[in-house]
């Protein structure tokens, strides 16, 4: 049976194959990637981001168990974990307390955990986990965890991969909620208190809701512009007059206390997303932004191997002698023009 084949039928071997094809770029894993793609759209991916250290995998790892073993009347679901981190204890390098919390995950069938390696670009890094979530989707896990560490464009690009965000807090980190600082309030479809029990709980939660006050009051998600389009042009989608305010959770991952309660909340938001017409819109947008910057790189690849070397180094040292501006040197690149 071929790669693509065992994968559909939940082979944990040929999934961690396909991965590392597709970490490493390969011929195989692109044509791996082609063959499952039809099968994929059906997961829900949940992108866990936040200030290091603020308890990101100890709440994935919690809210793992909580999906697996639901409360009577629900039905387990099949649990995927993307750690987009070198220091995530998801990684082979885990501390001992790492290790004895994921123990119950890591013998589990319906679990599968895998922590991407950070090398290359942002762009490379980005197309790459989607890859990963890929496979795990068109392997049947229903719920994807994609967890990074928040540090700017990254937890914009995550947005743009998971249908619901969770952007993580903790008390203690400081006066400035570090969210705040960074921007990515305005990416959270849930915002997680983590460290509850630890000191300076209350002021925490006071800051965060005066942040999401404001960050509401600019546009609810303004790296995506196009929701505001959408609205009203999209006729693909039916849009009811719903909206999400993003609540904020309390939680103690060490203890999993508020977790029942978390991810509550997360389904309650893929309902909202699935009702409202969201859930297509946010679908569109993230495959239109990976079409998008696949076109890009095939493009840019394209100039590049038409280009001469030369020719490059030549308008480029014109333009380092302030001979000719930026603009003019794109133009004559797009050109192929000679310069003297
Ligand atoms: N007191 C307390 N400690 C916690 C809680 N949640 C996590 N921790 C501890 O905080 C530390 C960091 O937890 P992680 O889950 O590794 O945090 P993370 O956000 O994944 O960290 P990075 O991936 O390195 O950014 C660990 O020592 C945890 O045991 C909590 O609710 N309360
Ligand atoms: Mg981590």
């Amino acid at each position: 049976m071929n790669l693509a084949a065992s994968i559909l039928e939940g082979n944990r071997l040929a999934i961690a194959r396909l991965m590392t094809q597709v970490e490493n770029d390969t011929v195989e894993g692109l044509a791996g990637l082609e063959a499952i793609f039809p099968h994929t759209g059906q997961a829900h991916l949940i992108g866990v981001t936040g200030a290091p250290g603020t308890g990101k995998s100890s709440l994935v790892n919690q809210l793992a168990r909580c999906f697996r073993h639901p409360p009577p009347g629900k039905e387990p679901c099949r649990v995927g974990i993307i750690a987009v981190d070198p220091s995530s204890p998801f990684s082979g390098g885990a501390i001992l307390g790492d290790r004895i919390r994921m123990r119950d995950l890591a013998g589990d069938p319906g679990v599968f955990i895998r922590s991407m390696a950070t090398r290359g670009s942002l762009g490379g890094i980005a197309k790459a986990t989607s890859g990963l979530i890929q496979i795990l989707d068109a392997a049947g896990y229903q719920t994807i965890f994609i967890e990074t560490v928040g540090a700017g464009q990254a937890e914009v690009d995550i947005a743009r991969l998971a249908h619901t965000t969770l952007v993580v807090e903790a008390p203690g980190l400081g006066d400035d909620i570090q969210a705040i600082k960074a921007g990515i309030l305005e990416i959270a479809d849930i915002l997680v208190l983590n460290k509850a029990d630890r000191p300076g709980v209350e002021s925490a939660e006071t800051a965060l809701r005066s942040a999401l006050r404001l960050a509401s009051s600019n546009e609810t998600r303004s790296q995506h512009p196009e929701y505001i389009e959408g609205n009203q042009a999209d006729d693909s989608t039916v849009t009811s007059n719903k909206v999400w305010s993003p609540p904020i959770i309390r939680t103690i991952a060490i203890d999993g206390n508020g977790i029942e309660v978390l991810a509550e909340k997360i389904e309650e938001h893929r309902c909202f997303l699935k009702e409202s017409g969201e859930w297509k819109k946010r679908e569109k947008l993230r495959l239109q932004s990976e079409v998008d910057a696949l076109l890009q790189r095939t493009l840019m690849q394209q100039w590049r191997d038409k280009m001469s070397v030369m020719l490059y180094e030549k308008i480029l040292s014109q333009v380092t002698n302030r001979k000719i501006s930026t603009t003019n040197a794109v133009k004559l690149l797009m050109n192929g023009d000679n310069i003297q």
